[in-house]
C-alpha cells in the first residue's frame, strides 16, 4: 500500500489529466487535492493494517474468550463519477488494510482513472486477483455485483434511488451487508456575528466546488436577517466574478458538468425554480454552445416546499434563504429527507455547540466547509445512507468479528 501511494505521487500529472478529461474536474485542483489525497488515504490505512485486532473477553464462567477480526471476504465497490479518485481510495484502502479482495466498478462516465489505478496496483505488487477493476454500466455490471452470491459485501456511493435498488438486490440474493453513501441537500447556516465577506466566500465555494457535483454541497444557504442584505450583495458580486471554462486553464474555478444528462437535469431544475416563483439573482443559463458549462446560479425568495430547496440538484445552483432565530435555523436545516453534512458560521460557541448537536447529519463543519481528512468518518443520516467512509470507523465495513471460546484448565463450564 505504501508503494502504491508512492506510485500515485510519481504519476500525479497523468492522473490529474485523466481526472480533468474524464470528469471535467479542474486539473489544478485534482493535482493539488484529489491525487495527493489518494496517496494520503492509502498511507493512513497502510498504518492501520497491522493494528487490526480483537479483544480478550471477560467471560462470566471458567472460559477463555477472545474475538478475531477477520476480513469480510470479497467486496464489491460501486463508485460514482464525481470524485473518481477520492471515492476509489476511500473504499479500496480500508478494504485492502482489512485483508479483503475486491471488485471495483467505476461509473460509466469516468472509467479511465480506475483502470490506471489497476495498472499502478500491479506495479506496486498488489497480488493478482486482489484488486479487480471492472468498468461497466449500472444496470448490468453494477446490478451483477449487488446480486452476486459470492460477493460478501457491497459498498455503494451514488443516488438514493440506486442505493435502494442495491439494498434490495443484496436482500434478495445472499443478504450481503451494504453500506450506502447517497445524496444530500446540505444546509449552511450563517449567523449575523460573522465577517460577511468570509461567509460569502465560504458559501460560494460550498456550492461551486467541483461545479456543484459533490454530495455535501451547501445547496441550501440560510443567512440571519441582520446581515442578509449585505451578504446577498457580496455573494452575487463574487458569483459574477467566478471564472467558468476549460478545466486545464489555471485561472478557471469551475469546469463543465460531467455529461449531457447532468447538464440537462441542472437546467431543468433552474427552470423549475423560476416557475415555482423563486427569484433568480444571478446565473441560470448555459455558457457558450460547446461543452456543458453552466453559470453559477443563485436563487432567493425560495420556500422550503420548492423542488430547488428539496431535491439534490448536483450542480452550481444555490437556494438562498433568510432566518431570524437559532431555533428557526435548526428547524430549517433539519427540514430535509437527507442528512449528509451541514455548515455553521458563527463566533458564538454556545450557538455552534447547540446547533451542531441539533442537526441530524453525518458531518458538521463549524467555520469551515469541505474540511475532510482520512481520519474523519464521513457518511449519512436519514436518506443519505448508512455506514461510514474514512477514519478507522470505515474498517468496520470490511471486517467480521469471530468469537473464539475455550474452557480454562479443562475446568467444567
Ligand atoms: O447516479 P447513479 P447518476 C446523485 C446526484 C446525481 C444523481 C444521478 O444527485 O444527479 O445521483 O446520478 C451505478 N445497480 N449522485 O445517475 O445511477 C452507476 O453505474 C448497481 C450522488 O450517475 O446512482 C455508478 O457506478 N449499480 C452521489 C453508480 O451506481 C448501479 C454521486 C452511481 O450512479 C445501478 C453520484 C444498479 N441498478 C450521483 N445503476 C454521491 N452520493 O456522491 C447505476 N449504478
Amino acid at each position: 500500500m505504501l508503494k502504491f501511494a508512492d506510485l500515485i505521487e510519481e504519476h500525479a500529472e497523468v492522473l490529474a489529466v485523466l481526472e480533468a478529461l474524464d470528469a471535467g474536474k479542474l486539473h489544478s485542483w485534482a493535482k493539488m487535492g484529489d491525487i495527493p489525497g489518494a496517496a494520503n488515504t492509502l498511507r493512513y490505512y497502510a498504518g492501520a493494517a497491522d493494528k487490526i485486532h480483537g479483544e480478550v473477553l471477560k467471560m462470566s464462567r471458567a472460559l477463555q474468550g477472545y474475538t478475531l477480526r477477520e476480513p469480510i471476504g470479497v467486496v464489491g465497490h460501486i463508485i460514482p463519477w464525481n470524485f473518481p479518485t477520492t471515492m476509489f481510495f476511500m473504499k479500496v484502502s480500508p478494504a485492502l488494510a482489512a485483508g479483503c479482495t475486491m471488485i471495483v466498478k467505476p461509473a460509466e462516465q469516468t472509467p479511465l482513472i480506475a483502470l490506471y489505478f489497476a495498472h499502478l496496483a500491479k506495479l506496486a505488487g498488489v497480488p493478482d486477483g486482489v484488486l479487480n477493476v471492472v468498468p461497466g454500466f449500472g444496470p448490468t455490471a453494477g446490478a451483477a455485483i449487488a446480486s452476486h452470491m459470492d460477493i460478501d459485501k457491497v459498498s455503494f456511493t451514488g443516488s438514493t434511488d440506486v442505493g435502494r435498488q442495491v439494498m434490495q438486490a443484496a436482500a434478495t440474493s445472499n443478504l450481503k451487508p451494504v453500506s450506502l453513501e447517497l445524496g444530500g441537500k446540505s444546509p449552511l447556516l450563517i449567523f449575523d456575528d460573522v465577517d460577511v465577506n468570509t461567509a460569502a466566500d465560504m458559501a460560494l465555494l460550498g456550492i461551486l466546488f467541483n461545479k456543484g457535483e459533490i454530495c455535501v454541497a451547501s445547496s441550501r444557504v440560510y443567512v440571519q436577517e441582520g446581515i442578509y442584505d449585505e451578504f446577498e450583495k457580496k455573494l452575487v458580486e463574487k458569483a459574477k466574478a467566478w471564472v467558468v471554462g476549460d478545466p486545464f486553464d489555471p485561472a478557471v474555478r469551475q469546469g463543465p458538468q460531467v455529461d449531457k444528462k447532468q447538464f440537462d437535469r441542472i437546467l431543468s431544475y433552474i427552470e423549475h425554480g423560476k416557475r415555482e416563483g423563486a427569484t433568480l439573482l444571478t446565473g441560470g443559463k448555459p455558457i457558450g454552445k460547446k461543452g456543458y458549462y453552466i453559470e453559477p446560479t443563485i436563487f432567493t425568495n425560495v420556500t422550503e416546499d420548492m423542488l430547488i430547496a428539496k431535491n439534490e440538484i448536483f450542480g452550481p445552483v444555490m437556494a438562498l434563504m433568510k432566518f431570524k432565530t437559532v431555533e428557526e435555523a435548526i428547524k430549517s436545516a433539519n427540514n430535509t429527507r437527507y442528512g449528509l453534512a451541514a455548515g455553521i458560521m458563527t463566533k458564538d460557541l454556545n450557538v455552534a455547540n447547540t446547533v451542531s448537536r441539533s442537526i441530524r447529519a453525518g458531518i458538521i463543519w463549524i467555520n469551515c466547509y469541505f474540511a475532510f481528512d482520512s481520519d474523519c468518518p464521513y457518511g449519512g443520516y436519514k436518506m443519505s445512507g448508512f455506514g461510514r467512509d474514512c477514519g478507522l470507523e470505515s474498517l468496520h465495513n470490511y471486517l467480521q468479528v469471530k468469537s473464539v471460546v475455550t474452557p480454562i484448565f479443562n475446568s467444567p463450564w
